[in-house]
Parts: structure tokens; C-alpha cells; sequence
């Protein structure tokens, strides 16, 4: 990625502007030119090739499966009346039909719309039996009938729920879902909140047919010892049944049995625990992201599951993350499942050219506000990016965080994310949310929302996010502190690192440290400022990509070259789509246009500066060559060139 490129013409006038633009520098110091086409991303495999499918490995060898995106039936219900008209039972006639996965938000008939829609479809199964309907995600709130029969509800729109119904016949069978994507004070996230609330079924849907008792989901945790990794498993079965029965469960790594043990199952549901060891186990990390292939089985009800999972350790070390064993910084970027054309129901073929682009920013991790869609994860496992997970319990009051229904929701968000993505190595750290403006008078729900993460999974850093350099009692809970370092330039060009306002910022993140000085510290948004992609301007005028290119770059190279800083990701990568209410408040457009690519992902000013940055602390050259004055030296020369 680092070598010598090739230059043609166009990329020729870009280094000439990006020369004049950046004064006299030496020649190490300009930013590295792409070529046209992007490097593939790293794919190992794709889930028997379908282009439905939401992994990008198969999960199944003996479940046969139908996946159910294509054409539904559509029809808005903006009255609400659906319920008592029995939608379920009788659909009416449809205003459309719509491609799922896929949001109704990205229509421009449908644009605005935000409240109550249903949808329809119906498929065959090819055998009688009990059936799985698993939807990966719906938003917001999702209540589904098979046959005109009800199966269940769902609040919360980035992960994934099922049901299973017994004995259904081989044939045609009818699924409705009413989906509603209205947000309100209590939701999570909440009304208001700086991103698109898309609604629909935006991620893959299928059936399966399951046996009696199946396999739910299964847990791998590594421990890695001189030559050795103890493998941890944990299996959660389903027994719908609830008959007693004994099983005898393999777990095979790459082809390999490595545990087979009989086990007694009782009752509707039962974890299973056993462990297994690897010799000799190659590690995961982004520079070599080698991954594991699993598979669970049970013999006597003929069920599998596969899944991956990498070998290695994140650990701490005072302000040091580690990653097995060797000092690690992030040098990341946050991610918005979003696009003007897809809206948050990214297909495969656009998740690949993020994951392409971030890489080729030079980038080794990820953060977003919300579980993202697992083949994303499965990207970064295959690439080696380093995922900062999150519930998206984005700037709650006081008043909303003493609600119990709002933490129970953080709580069941965040149950949700850890029993779906804990296999990914990729993940670092669970975030608990994301700028609560005053969180220290939250102290009290932080600390019971912690010890809640902890019992559910120890083996995550557990983290939260304030929004400016700020830290308090909340902060000592936690295993990183997380900072969004939003303080200068975000929303005004005249303060700069230089001024008093950025100075000042610049003390105030020192404070973090002085005050925790054994606490990691991540600065998990930074170089937030808006721009307008295609308008320059000399004089660091909001919205030129100078104005935005100078603020991404300064505060990136700042968080690398601190030695107690580990790291932190740009906000954001693309320009994203925000609500109608942050519309007249100054997003562009109604975009928060704060990406270092646009919408389209058409790279801003931003993106080579940020390239810049983050290559250049790749090749180890930003610790010795670029401290102290340079930082000032560079902002200067954008401004005066
Ligand atoms: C915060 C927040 C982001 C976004 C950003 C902005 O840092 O976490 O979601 O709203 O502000 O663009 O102002």
C-alpha cells in the first residue's frame, strides 16, 4: 500500500494544487496520491455465493435456508389504522413494491416519511417443519404475522432478532411485517438524533428450517499461552420443545474436532460450556488479521453452526492499549451505515468500497454509534480494522437516563451486541453511549450500566464517550476513557490550535490525563468540520475542504504523536445524511457534511491530509519527525500559503 504508485495526469494536477496549497514542505511530506482504481478489500469467501446473504462466510451446512430479500409488497399507514383494519390478515392494495434490503427513506417518494409502513411477501419453504424467520435488522420497531398469525415484536433497529414457529407445512406461506421508524424521547437512539432514522428492513431476512433442538448462536473466547490458545465455547441451544434429551456436541476448528462431549439439554434454552485447545495458534492483528474457521454441531438432531474468530489479546498496560503485547494506537475512522441511494441498507458491493477506502486512508480502526451490518464486521475481521462497538445511546438527559425503560433499553441494546458480535476479533470495546451532556449527574446509572456490561461479557474493554474533553468520577469506571475532541474548529474556523480557544482545548485534554494518568485515553471523533465538497477557499473559510482538511489533519497528528493518547478516529468517514430538525441548524444541505469523502465517497481535501497522517505514523516517522512546532508550522502554511 505504500510503495511507489503510478502518477497519470490527473493525479499529476492534484499533487501540483496540493503542493502550492501546503507552501514549501519537505518531500516526505506530501500526501500520497491513489491510484484510479482502489486495491480490492481482503474476502476470503461469500456465503455460498449468494448475493442475499448478510455473511461473508456460510453459518450452515444442514439448514436449508430461503432468503427473503426481493420485492415486497409496500403500503404506508400514516394514520395508524392498519392494526384494526387487519393489514395482517388482508393486505391492501400496494402503493409500491420494495426492494429489501432497503429502506423506504431512500425513495423520493417516501423521502420524508417517518411513522407507521407494512410490508409483504410470499415464499415457499421446501419442507415441512419448525421455522426460523431471522431479520438481521429492522427500524425501528417491527411486529411480524405469518399466515394472519402473530409471531411477535421488536423494538430496536440495529440487531438481529428471530422467532421460530412449530410444524409448518412444506408450501406458500405469507409474512407481513408493519415496520415504524418513528424515534421518540425514550427510544434508543432518541427523536433528535444526527443521523437518518431510515426506515425499514434494511438487512437481510430469511426462513430456515430448524430441527427440534438447534444451535441459537455459540461464543468463542481465545486465551493465548506460549504456544498454546485454551479455546473457550459457549453454546446457546434452543429446544423449543422443551423435551429432555442428550446430545452429542462437536466443535471442529478448520476441519479439526477439537471437543466432542455428551450433554444433557433440559428445558426451552440451555448454555452449554466447554473449552478446547490450539497449538501452535497464529494471532490476529491488523497487520496479519488471520482468522479461524469454527463449526458447531449437535449429532443427534443433525444442527451446525460455523463462525470465525481470531487469536489475540487486547490488554493495558496504564495509558498503553496492547494488542498482543505490543503497544497499539488507533488510527481510525467513524462509520455511518449510509448513502444518498441506499440509505442505511448498504448493500455488499458498497460496505466492500468503504472498507477498501478506509483502508487505503491508511487506517487501522473503526467506530461507529450503533451496531453496524455483521458483513461489515466480517470486512474488518478479514482487513484487520479494530472495531469500537457502541449503543447508540446518543446525548440522553439527565432526565432520559433516570428513566428505567431507557436503561433497560441501553441494557438489551447492549446484551444484544455483545451475543452478536462477540466472535469478531476485530472488537475492542463496547461504548456504553456517546455524549451525555451531563454525565456526572448520571454517576449512579453509569456505574449500575457498567457492572451490567461486565457481567454480561469480561473480556471487552468497556468504554463511553464524552462529547468534548471531559472527564469526571463517570471516567474512573472505565477501562478506556473516551473522548470526542470537538472542542476548536468543529463549528468555527477562527479557532485553531494556535488561538486561545484551541489552546485551551489543548489543555483540556491534558487535563484527562493529568487527572487518570493510568487510563488509556482515545480520541474517539476528531476533526469534525464541515465541508463542502468541490469548494476551496485560501483563507480557511467554513465549509472549504481547507478549512476542514486543516482541522482533520492537525488534531489527527496531535492524537498520534501524544505518547499518553492511544490514538482515535476521524469524524467522520462520508457525509451522511441528518434529521430534518438539524436541517435549518446548519447541516449542509441537511447532510452532516463532515465526511472526509463525500456522499458518494469521492475523496474531500480531508482524505489525503488524513492519508498523510496516518501513513506517515505507519512508517513510525510521526513520534521523532513531527513533534512540537511542526503542527503549527503546517496550520500556518495552509492559511498564508
Ligand atoms: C458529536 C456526535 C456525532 C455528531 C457530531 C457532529 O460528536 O457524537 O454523532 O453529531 O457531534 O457532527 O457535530
Amino acid at each position: 500500500m505504500n510503495t511507489l504508485l503510478p502518477l497519470h495526469s490527473a493525479s499529476v494536477v492534484l499533487l501540483s494544487l496540493l503542493t502550492l496549497a501546503l507552501g514549501q514542505m519537505p518531500e516526505e511530506a506530501i500526501p500520497q496520491i491513489p491510484p484510479s482504481v482502489l486495491p480490492p478489500a481482503l474476502e476470503q469467501s461469500h456465503d455460498a455465493g449468494d448475493p442475499m446473504a448478510s455473511r461473508l462466510f456460510r453459518t450452515t451446512s444442514t439448514r436449508k435456508q430461503t432468503q427473503l430479500g426481493g420485492f415486497w409488497d409496500f403500503v404506508t399507514d400514516p394514520q395508524g389504522k392498519g392494526e384494526t383494519e387487519r393489514y395482517f390478515a388482508s393486505f391492501p392494495a400496494p402503493e409500491t413494491r420494495m426492494w429489501i434490503p432497503g429502506t423506504w427513506n431512500s425513495y423520493a417518494r417516501y423521502w420524508h416519511y417517518e411513522g407507521p409502513a407494512w410490508l409483504r411477501r410470499k415464499f415457499e419453504i421446501p419442507e415441512q417443519g419448525h421455522l426460523r424467520l431471522r431479520f438481521a435488522g429492522v427500524f425501528y420497531f417491527a411486529k411480524v404475522w405469518l399466515d394472519g398469525k402473530p409471531l411477535g415484536d421488536h423494538e430496536g433497529g440495529y440487531t438481529p432478532f428471530s422467532f421460530v414457529v412449530d410444524r409448518v407445512e412444506k408450501g406458500e406461506h405469507e409474512i407481513v411485517v408493519l415496520v415504524d421508524n418513528r424515534l421518540r424521547d425514550d427510544s434508543l437512539p432518541k427523536k433528535g438524533v444526527d443521523w437518518f432514522p431510515y426506515g425499514g428492513i434494511y438487512r437481510s431476512v430469511y426462513a430456515e428450517v430448524v430441527p427440534d433442538l438447534f444451535i441459537d448462536n455459540f461464543h468463542i473466547t481465545t486465551v493465548d499461552s506460549s504456544g498454546k490458545a485454551t479455546i473457550q465455547v459457549k453454546a446457546f441451544l434452543k429446544n423449543p420443545s422443551g423435551r429432555e434429551r442428550r446430545e452429542q456436541i462437536s466443535f471442529e476448528v478448520n476441519g479439526k474436532v477439537l471437543y466432542s462431549g455428551a450433554h444433557t439439554v433440559t428445558g426451552t434454552q440451555q448454555e452449554v460450556a466447554f473449552s478446547a485447545s490450539l497449538d501452535n495458534p497464529r494471532l490476529w492483528s491488523p497487520a496479519s488479521p488471520f482468522l479461524y474457521s469454527a463449526r458447531l454441531s449437535l449429532q443427534q438432531s443433525g444442527d451446525d453452526q460455523f463462525t470465525r474468530f481470531g487469536v489475540r489479546h487486547f490488554g493495558r498496560d496504564g495509558f498503553r492499549i496492547l494488542l498482543n503485547g505490543n503497544r497499539f494506537k488507533l488510527a481510525g475512522a467513524n462509520h455511518h451505515d449510509d448513502h444518498p441511494d441506499w440509505g442505511s441498507a448498504l448493500p455488499p458491493h458498497i460496505i466492500r468500497q468503504d472498507i477498501e477506502i478506509i483502508k487505503r486512508m491508511g487506517a487501522n480502526a473503526v467506530r461507529s454509534h450503533y451496531p453496524t451490518d455483521e458483513m461489515f464486521m466480517d470486512y474488518c475481521d478479514e482487513n484487520g480494522l479494530v472495531f469500537m462497538n457502541e449503543v447508540p445511546a446518543w446525548q440522553y438527559s439527565t432526565a432520559q437516563l433516570a428513566q428505567p425503560s431507557v436503561q433497560n433499553k441501553i441494557k438489551t441494546q447492549f446484551a444484544d451486541m455483545v451475543y452478536r458480535d462477540m466472535n469478531h476479533p476485530s472488537v475492542i470495546s463496547w461504548s456504553l453511549g456517546n455524549e451525555w451532556p451531563e454525565f456526572e449527574k448520571s454517576y449512579d446509572v453509569m456505574k449500575s450500566l457498567v457492572e451490567y456490561a461486565r457481567s454480561v461479557d469480561s473480556t471487552h474493554f468497556i468504554t463511553y464517550v464524552t462529547g468534548g474533553a471531559k472527564f469526571g468520577r463517570v471516567s474512573g469506571l472505565l477501562d478506556i476513557i473516551s473522548t470526542n475532541w470537538a472542542q476548536y474548529q468543529w463549528y468555527d474556523p477562527f479557532t485553531t490550535l494556535d488561538t486561545a480557544e484551541g489552546r485551551k482545548s489543548l489543555d483540556d485534554l491534558n487535563k484527562i490525563h493529568a487527572a487518570f494518568p493510568d487510563k488509556p485515553v482515545i480520541l474517539t471523533e476528531f476533526g469534525g468540520a464541515e465541508s463542502q465538497a468541490g469548494w476551496h477557499n485560501w483563507g480557511n473559510v467554513k465549509w472549504s475542504e481547507e478549512y476542514q482538511g486543516r482541522n482533520v489533519a492537525d488534531s489527527g497528528r496531535y492524537g498520534l504523536e501524544q505518547n499518553w493518547i492511544s490514538g482515535g478516529c476521524v469524524w467522520q468517514f462520508c457525509d451522511t445524511r441528518s434529521v430534518p430538525s438539524r436541517f435549518l441548524g446548519g447541516r449542509l444541505r441537511g447532510w452532516n457534511a463532515k465526511g472526509v469523502v463525500d456522499s458518494y465517497r469521492a475523496p474531500k481535501m480531508a482524505f489525503y491530509l488524513l492519508q498523510d497522517v496516518f501513513h506517515r505514523y505507519r512508517r513510525g516517522i510521526s513520534e521523532n519527525d513531527l513533534k512540537d512546532n511542526n503542527i503549527k508550522d503546517k496550520a500556518s502554511s495552509l492559511v498564508h500559503p
